[in-house]
């Protein structure tokens, strides 16, 4: 540890310099490893995964590790629940005054992500579910070419999310000397580690998409991906991370975290229309055994050739009739579907479903998604794929949502008001105040950290917490003490309020788990409710 004046610190000057240390919060971020070039190296056969990033990609490089004495970390490995303690890194303080506390989680089998499929999204989605009261954020470390792919999908498997799942690559290998791999991981390390985005994202060349929005643009530039129809959530400069927090969906319902796993990518295509394209080949697609949907790539605005005596309109009323679902996406790159046209129109009226601004890949995998609900029929799958569920298209405009950026200028008024309506168990103001506020006031910290869902969760008024839950608060955000709004409303011995909590997705956080304990020896009923076991062990509820 080097001393402030120079020389060889003695104890005390050490005691001190840990002291300072250990003051300097952390965010605990897991890595999921599922291979693509960024783990890569080269072989006789060409590039191909290789198992070791931690240790070999990351140990040894001072931004990726700050050199702090080795410390474990668990992560749940399987169905069973089994934890295994895996060694784990810090990176520096970063620009925030935090650190990140990480470690990798290697898939058994690494993947070019040309080979993913629905399985291998299940995989993921189990291993953030197995691990999600463990960590704050998660970076999924997944190749480039399917990558849009896998995030729309994982936007849809992943319900209720509270926390920050991040997906990023390279388009080089860690290892190579000059790549894009270090810029990739490290942006997406801090904003799993800092922000609260509630939201599927892929990370790449500096700039934070949602996950369903985006494509893979280019197949060796180092932007490589772009999402035309919704500009980025966050843009990283050399100076920070600016977050485009009106855009930041949320989870909006008194649920917890759960995920749905199985995707039918067996029972969907998608074809790409051209000009002179046979009403019979369109045909022979949909009568493909067993087939429940179809993604239709269409000229501009949503047009296709109607075919002679509109013989290709009726190919696609027929196979809808017999209970295929057809979604009309654009070819073009940025635009919506809309039946301006006679061609789209008579598409529209023969059942085909507008998909407006989907990418591709976000139409297939909500399809697959869909279809693959229980009692799902095809009405509701048609109807469905029409309205937004992740932020995927653009229906209507949404409420905008901001989140503390370190500076609270014009919005500390109305974030006192809103304190004192909370405190004084004004539903109706609180309501007026959100309301009107024209940025949503719900995440914001006053001087001491606290959110507003901090000081509902130990108001007399239980409907304003409620109301707050429900207008998109986070459960998860900390305050200056690194208490939840569920430590609060515990340490107030409100079961009501740590019941609605719990129900909507809070848990302890592990830093306050030992804290909760000590306390729960006194008052074990309300803590028990809260998650605190007498034989506690790690919390997987
Ligand atoms: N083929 C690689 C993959 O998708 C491409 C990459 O990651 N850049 O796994």
């Amino acid at each position: 540890m080097a001393s402030l004046t120079g020389q060889s610190p003695g104890l005390a000057e050490q005691l001190q310099l840990q002291l300072l240390e250990d003051a300097i919060p952390e965010s605990r971020v897991l890595i999921i490893m599922t291979g693509g070039t960024i783990c890569m190296r080269p072989s006789p056969s060409g590039f191909v995964p290789a198992r070791g990033f931690q240790e070999q990609c990351l140990a040894r490089v001072p931004t990726f590790n700050n050199g702090s004495p080795a410390s474990m970390m668990d992560v749940v490995v399987n169905a069973a629940g089994e934890v295994r303690a895996h060694p784990s890194l810090r990176t520096p303080q970063t620009a925030y005054g935090r650190r990140v506390h990480y470690t990798v989680f290697e898939f058994e089998e690494l993947l070019d992500s040309s080979s993913i499929d629905a399985k291998g999204w299940a995989e993921i989605a189990r291993a953030v579910e197995r691990n999600y009261t463990l960590f704050d954020g998660f970076v999924i470390l997944h190749g480039t070419d399917s990558l849009a792919y896998t995030c729309s999908a994982l936007s849809f498997m992943l319900q209720n999310l509270g926390k920050p799942v991040i997906l990023t690559g390279s388009q080089a290998p860690m290892l190579e000397l000059q790549n894009d791999a270090t810029d990739n991981l490290l942006g997406s390390l801090v904003v799993a580690g800092h922000f609260m985005i509630p939201e599927v994202c892929l990370y790449f060349n500096n700039r934070l998409f949602r996950g369903n929005r985006s494509i893979k643009v280019a197949a060796s530039d180092f932007a490589a991906f772009d999402s035309p129809n919704c500009p980025p959530l966050a843009v990283t400069t050399s100076m920070r991370t600016n977050v485009n927090w009106e855009l930041v969906n949320r989870p909006r319902s008194l649920e917890h975290f759960r995920i749905t796993t199985n995707l039918d990518t067996t029972h969907v295509a998608c074809l790409r229309i051209f000009p002179g394209i046979k009403p019979e080949m369109v045909d022979a697609v949909l009568k493909l055994d067993g087939l429940r949907g179809l993604v239709l790539e269409t000229f501009g605005a949503g047009n296709a050739p109607s075919g002679q005596d509109n013989a290709m309109t009726k190919v696609l009323a027929d196979a809808i009739k017999r209970g295929i679902v057809i979604v009309n996406v654009t070819q073009c790159m940025t635009g919506s579907v809309s039946p301006v046209y006679a061609p789209g129109m008579s598409l529209s009226r023969a059942g085909v479903v507008a998909g407006l601004d989907m990418t591709t890949e976000a139409a297939l995998t909500k399809l697959s998604y869909l279809l693959a609900l229980p009692d799902s029929t095809p009405e509701w799958v048609a109807k469905s794929m029409s309205v937004s569920l992740r932020g995927e298209l653009t229906e209507v405009s949404q409420p905008a949502f901001r989140h503390p950026d370190g500076a609270l200028p014009e919005r500390v008024q109305s974030l006192t008001v809103l304190g004192y309506a909370i405190a004084q168990g004004d539903l109706e103001r609180v309501q007026e105040i959100v309301t009107q506020e024209h940025y949503w006031l719900l995440n914001d910290a006053d001087y001491s950290g606290n959110t507003p869902i901090h000081l509902a969760a130990t108001s007399q008024s239980i409907n304003i917490l409620q109301y707050m839950l429900l207008q998109g608060g986070s459960v998860h955000l900390r305050n200056q003490n690194g208490r939840t709004p569920l430590f609060l409303a515990a340490n107030a011995g409100l079961s009501e309020h740590v019941l609605l909590l719990r129900k909507s997705g809070a848990h302890l956080h592990s830093d306050e788990r030992a804290a909760a304990q000590l306390l729960a020896q006194r008052r074990p009923g309300v803590w028990r409710l809260a998650g605190i076991e007498r034989d506690e062990g790690p919390e997987n509820s």
